[in-house]
């Protein structure tokens, strides 16, 4: 069994969302996604892809898990026609609204697995992981 995604984080990204748009209040408070991510193949089921870039695309995150070395710089780029963000859940980084064709770019500088996801749409979720 592996970890499911924290309800929290999910219900803090919809707060997130609730505080900067009114028009997704209601359906952020009546359509908790808590036990619909049984979808197959889920993000954290993939084996990790080698590489330093993500495309953003279909609302989603390609690859789902990326592994990189230590010092590594990842370039995300958003290849949809809707924007999106791209948030760590432990906060260790965060873009700003990526909107078609934009790229956020973090290097990281310690290993672990870093969770991250949209926070416009925290259904995408995906994986950075960092080896020494
Ligand atoms: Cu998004």
């Amino acid at each position: 069994m592996s970890p499911r995604i924290p309800v929290a984080a999910l219900t803090a990204a919809l707060v997130l969302l609730a505080g900067c748009g009114s028009t997704s209040t209601t359906s952020a408070t009546s359509a908790m996604p808590s036990m619909t991510m049984s979808a197959p193949g889920s993000a954290a089921a993939q084996a990790p892809v080698s590489g330093n870039t993500v495309s953003i695309q279909n609302f989603a995150f390609a690859p789902a898990s990326l592994a990189v070395k230590v010092g590594t710089t990842v370039t995300w780029t958003n290849a949809d026609q809707d924007p999106h963000t791209v948030v760590a859940k432990g906060g260790q980084f965060k873009s700003g609204i990526l909107n078609t064709g934009a790229g956020y770019t973090f290097t990281f500088t310690t290993a672990g697995t870093y969770d991250y996801l949209c926070s416009i749409h925290p259904f995408m979720i995906a994986t950075v992981v960092v080896s020494a």
